[in-house]
């Protein structure tokens, strides 16, 4: 233990502060073989907050990083999806709403090809996997050749992405639908009204949340929002968790899903020249997936990205921080990146008291500054489009990013979220995708490749 906080890195005095503390909480919140997300919120394994962890634990320990990952990909469906939660069985049911005994997976999921354990979800969310797992090997690639660790992950990355192209295509269009509002990972954002509106409440009295033990209702989704997160599930859960029922209440295209695919399949791509197989089928997907990206969500008056609500077959009439994530593509024509940098340096998006990036727009008609993703700047957010402006050659905004990002992710003790109009730490407090994204910021190698 020791040994992870004392190595050397960064030499001003405040990076020091930073990087230990940062290296505290990765320690606290790492549970012998993957990490929670808070201790107290969240004390399973999450699909997307594993792969960021990953992305800030190699600069600890690169064994450490291949092992949150591949406890992740060992949870893995036959069918090809990665959970989004993989449930810790020494964790009471009560500990975390929707619980195991919801999901139901190893039942439910067999048809799918849900594992008879661990216990997981049935849903999934942004697949930020294949980056995380090109970072991991390139931070040292002696030691990941010596472990075969590429040759481990990339047929199950492969499958995972297969199955998102495959089964998620549900607009027919080429892109990946989300089909639940925790599958993007934004859970309550403005984005998603319009399509949730359609979806009937479970019965209050039907579940009892556990996140509500925790967090301040003020800074969490309503009861509403919970009844219906709950019903999709329930209805998902009830037809074996099949993707081709054909019913789905609720199915979205999501920029930021979609742009985290192209970047995985660039990764994905790398990783297979690496290990001598044919990178050409994944250069070939990213290629196709951006021109579908552009042709279906480009929205060129707004100068953003917009969410698609396949029910309608129409773009929601939304900035969110969704919009602005595809920067990460590194194909992206040059006038539309020249928009979404113009967007991000708007009024909507430059907000008072913080230089990350708000989840909703500032002047947006539903912008709420506390509640989670109707406004609240986040810290994964801003990575990813901190590595977007990299891609691009927007060095100068990509540095004024870092550099608020680690002010802040140190000054807030590493919160879930910032409430971008006072500059207030929200939510969870030691939360372990800020403490890994933080030193990731601290310690990457800014030549370090994009794939
Ligand atoms: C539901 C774990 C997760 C993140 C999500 C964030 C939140 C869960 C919740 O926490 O979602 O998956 O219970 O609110 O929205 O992005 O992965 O940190």
């Amino acid at each position: 233990m020791t040994s992870l906080l004392d190595r050397p890195v960064p030499h001003r005095t405040a990076d020091l502060t930073l990087r230990r503390g940062a290296v505290r909480v990765l320690l606290d919140n790492w549970t012998g073989h993957s990490t929670v997300p808070s201790r107290t919120l969240y004390p399973h394994q999450w699909s997307w907050d594993s792969a960021f962890i990953a992305i800030g634990l190699r600069h600890l320990s690169v064994r450490r990083a291949q092992q949150e990952l591949e406890t992740l990909l060992s949870a893995q469906w036959t069918d090809g999806r990665i959970p989004h939660i993989v449930f810790n069985p020494a964790v009471p049911n009560d500990a975390y709403f929707p619980s195991p005994d919801f999901w139901r997976s190893s039942t439910c999921g067999r048809t799918s090809g849900a594992p008879a354990a661990p216990e997981t979800s049935g849903i999934v969310q942004p697949p930020v996997h294949a980056l995380a797992a090109w970072l991991v090997h390139h931070t040292d690639p002696e030691e990941s050749r010596r472990r075969a660790f590429l040759n481990r992950v990339l047929p199950r990355l492969t499958a995972w992405h297969d199955y998102l192209l495959d089964r998620r295509d549900l607009g027919g269009g080429g892109l990946a639908a989300v089909i639940h509002p925790w599958e993007p990972g934004m859970d309550n954002s403005p984005c998603w009204d319009q399509a949730l509106q359609r979806v009937v409440p479970a019965a209050a009295d039907a579940f009892r949340r556990a996140d509500l033990d925790h967090g301040h209702p003020a800074d969490r989704p309503t009861d509403l929002d919970y009844g219906r997160y709950v019903r999709l599930v329930a209805d998902y859960r009830n037809t074996g968790y099949d993707d081709r029922s054909g019913r789905h209440t609720f199915a979205v295209e999501d920029p930021s899903f979609n742009a985290l695919l192209i970047a995985g399949e660039h990764a994905l791509a790398a990783m297979a020249e690496e290990t001598g197989a044919d990178p050409a089928p994944h250069t070939a997907r990213a290629e196709e997936l951006t021109h579908h990206l552009v042709t279906r969500l480009w929205d060129d008056d707004a100068g953003t990205f917009r969410v698609r609500d396949l029910t309608t077959d129409t773009l929601v009439d939304e900035h969110s921080v969704t919009g602005l994530i595809p920067l990460l593509a590194p194909r992206l024509p040059r006038h539309i990146v020249n928009r979404l940098a113009q967007t991000l340096g708007s009024p909507r998006f430059t907000a008072p008291a913080t230089r990350l990036v708000p989840s909703y727009a500032l002047t947006g008609h539903a912008f709420n500054a506390q509640r989670y993703w109707r406004g609240p700047a986040w810290f994964n957010t801003a990575w990813l489009i901190h590595r977007g402006l990299r891609t691009h050659n927007l060095h100068h905004s990509a540095e004024h990013l870092r550099q608020g990002f680690l002010g802040e992710a140190e000054h807030s003790g590493f919160a879930e979220y910032i409430d971008p109009t006072t500059g207030a730490a929200r939510g969870a407090r030691n939360f372990s995708w800020t403490a890994a994204l933080a030193l990731d910021l601290l310690s990457a190698d800014l030549k370090e490749p994009t794939p």
